[in-house]
This record gives structure tokens, sequence and C-alpha cells, in this order.
């Protein structure tokens, strides 16, 4: 099959969903895939036979204030599906890349070509972004008009429909993760260097947007450093970091916390872990959650939307209210003991065993084939 993937090339959770489902429908089953994205993905940085990178070229004009960026995304999309004879479109995460689909579709029709759409929607394109007036009239139009939906959890496809005013039928394909990358690597001598008195570590990974919450982990990880010997490593960047290394100087713990920055090799960091906070507001999934567990690191976090279907209370770490840092702390003491550690990080792989792209990767084939089918009987 010539699947075209259109999606975020940066180091958000939809763009490395769609990098990784590219590179295994390439390597593993033997598909032929078509990034189509304005930079080349983060994590595509090897040479595959069956993986293609086609940049959507934005060309300036002094008139435009804002260049039409899905205007050139569109025109992209029709002249790879000719020109490679592709058989599906996937899009991944709504905003833009759902409408240009939409518009690419009914171009190509014209051509006599028939294009399915596939469109995954990946939580903040419904939840923060497409819900909001200024873009929900073209996302529900978009996402009713694909061939086929799919939403990364059961808590984002009831969000979903309770949002828009959907006709369509949502599938759920959880996300998943390479347990070949994210396993624990022997790397004792980064634990060593980190906690050099065998204080437990604790890690927050995330793009440092408000949404994240990451102040919380500041704040969980103050009550839990008064109670036992730790380190917290914050990785990541984005909008809020400045904002959160001066409230680590307010909590006096600076002493104790690093920001790393973006880190490509992030397994690394996560083989060492003791502990993985996710306090987010919202999280249609936690795909950095599902990432620690596949390196055995246990989770405290929210319970705030897809999160449950992940991180599963008593078992693979702990959850808490949205803002409560104090349960959260009592949790990470609680999961910290090393009396119970050892139960959370062994049901933590579990876990994460169960979402694993050997078993996921083939669903978005069937989905692909489902789209096909239902674009040819709609075409006739
Ligand atoms: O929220 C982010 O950090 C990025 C965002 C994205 O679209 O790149 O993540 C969303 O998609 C991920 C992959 O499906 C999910 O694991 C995240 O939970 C989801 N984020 C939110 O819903 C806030």
């Amino acid at each position: 099959m010539k699947i075209g993937i259109i999606c975020y090339p940066t180091y958000g959770g939809s763009g490395v969903i769609a990098t990784e489902l590219g590179k295994c429908l390439a390597s593993k089953l033997g598909h032929e895939v078509h990034f189509i994205t304005y930079e080349q993905p983060t994590r595509l940085n090897f040479f595959d036979e069956n993986i293609f990178y086609h940049k959507v070229d934005i060309r300036t004009y002094p008139l435009f204030k804002y260049p039409p960026y899905e205007l050139a995304l569109t025109s992209k999309m029709v002249e790879v599906a000719q020109a490679e004879k592709l058989d599906v479109l996937h899009a991944h995460y709504a905003i833009p890349h759902a409408s240009a689909a939409y518009t690419a579709k009914q171009i190509l029709a014209k051509k006599g070509i028939n294009m399915p759409v596939v469109t995954t929607l990946h939580g903040t394109d419904v939840t923060l972004v497409g819900k909001d007036e200024t873009f929900e009239p073209v996302v529900s139009f978009s996402i009713d008009e694909s061939d086929c939906v799919t939403s990364v959890s059961e808590s984002l496809k009831e969000e979903t429909y309770d949002i828009f005013d959907l006709t369509t039928d949502i599938k759920v394909v959880p996300n998943f993760v390479d347990l070949s990358r994210f396993t624990k690597h022997k790397k004792d001598h980064f634990k060593t260097a980190i906690c050099p008195s065998g204080e437990k570590l604790l890690v927050h990974v995330s793009n440092m947007r408000e949404v994240k919450r990451a102040g919380d982990a500041l704040e969980v990880f103050k009550r839990v450093r008064e109670k036992i010997p730790c380190k917290l490593l914050m990785v990541g960047d984005g909008p809020e970091r400045a904002k959160l290394e001066e409230k680590c100087a307010e909590l006096r713990t600076c002493a104790d916390v690093r920001f790393l920055g973006k880190i490509a090799e992030v397994e690394e960091i996560l083989s060492v872990a003791d502990l993985y906070l996710m306090p987010s507001e919202k999280e249609s999934f936690g795909l950095a959650a599902l990432e620690a567990m596949a390196c055995q690191v246990p989770v405290v976090s929210s319970n705030a939307g897809g999160i449950p279907e992940v991180n599963i209370h008593g078992l693979t770490g702990m959850m808490s209210e949205v803002g409560d840092v104090d349960d959260m702390a009592q949790n990470a003491l609680h999961i910290l003991d090393d009396k119970n550690l050892p139960y959370f990080k062994e049901n933590a792989l579990k876990q994460a065993q169960q979402f694993s792209i050997e078993k996921v990767c083939p669903l978005y084939v069937d989905v692909y084939e489902e789209a096909i089918e239902k674009s040819r009987v709609g075409s006739r």
C-alpha cells in the first residue's frame, strides 16, 4: 500500500506517533510511506528505501500577513497523491491537516482520482484548539467528511462526540511504544552522576505548555524531598520554562532540580528514573507516561482525559485529581518506598507491552483498508 502521512514534524506527541507509525509501516510491514510536512520529522533521521519525505514549500508574498500554509499543504498533497499514486492520505492532528486533506480529496476527485482520507485525532486538536469558535465549523466538518476517523483513546472519542455534532463513527486506535527503543538501558554511570548518594530520581518530560502543569511537578518534588533524598530532572522546553525555573528558585529546590532542555534520546534518562511525573490538566492519552512505563518507570499522574487508560491506579502508578499536589506527593512516597517500587516497575512494563508498536501498527492498516473500501463505495 502507498500511504501519505501528514503531521507536525516537531517533538509533540502527534508528530512522534505519526513518524513512528510511518517507520513501522515501511520497515516492518513493507508499505511505501510518503511524509508530507513543512520540515523533516524529528525522528525521521535515517534512510529507508520505503520512506519518502516531501517538503511543503511555503512561499511568502508582501500581501500575505499570514502565509497560507494550508493551501501550500493541500497543493502538495494533490501533487504527491497524483505523482506517487497514493492509496490513502492519513492526517494526524485535525488542524489544519483534516481540512487540507478534505480539499485535496475534492481536487483529486475532479481529476478522476478517488482518494480515501483517514483522520487521527490526538487531543488538543479537539479539546483545546478545535473547539474554539475560530476553528470549530471547519474542524467538525472535516472530521465528519473523513472516510475513517480514529482517536488515540476512549476518553478522546467520548469528548469529541460531546464537543462536536458528528455523524461519523470514531474508532479508537491507541498510541503505542517501540519497546526495542524504550527499554531499560544499562546507564548506571548516569544514575551515579545525577544521584551520587543513591537518591531517588524523579523525571518530568513535556513541551512545558500551561496544559502540562509542569509547576505541579516542582511542587510534588518539593514535598517528596522534605521526606526522602531525591533529585528531579525536567526534560523538554516550551513557553513556561522560564517561569518554571523561577518557581524552582522560589521553592528553594534548585540544588536538586536540573532543567535539561530537549533531549533526543529521552529513553536514556528514563532508564535511570525511579518515578515519572505527569500532572497534566488535559491529556488525551499521555504518550510520555507510556514511554516511561516501557523503561520500567512507574507514574504519578493526574486522572485527566485518557491517562486512566494508560496509568492504572495502584498497579502501574497512582493518580490524583488535577492540581492535588499533596496527594500526588503522598502517592510518590508510597511508590518510591523500596518495599513497593519493584511491584510498580514490573506492572509498568507489563502495561507498556500491551501498547507495543507490533500490536497497534497493523490496526492502522485495517483502518486504511476500511477507508479505501468506504471511499470506493462512496465514489460510485
Ligand atoms: O500535548 C502535547 O504535548 C502535544 C500533543 C500533540 O498533538 O502533539 O499531544 C497530544 O497527542 C499525544 C499523541 O497522541 C497524546 O499522547 C497527548 O496526550 C495529547 N495531548 C493532549 O491531549 C494535551
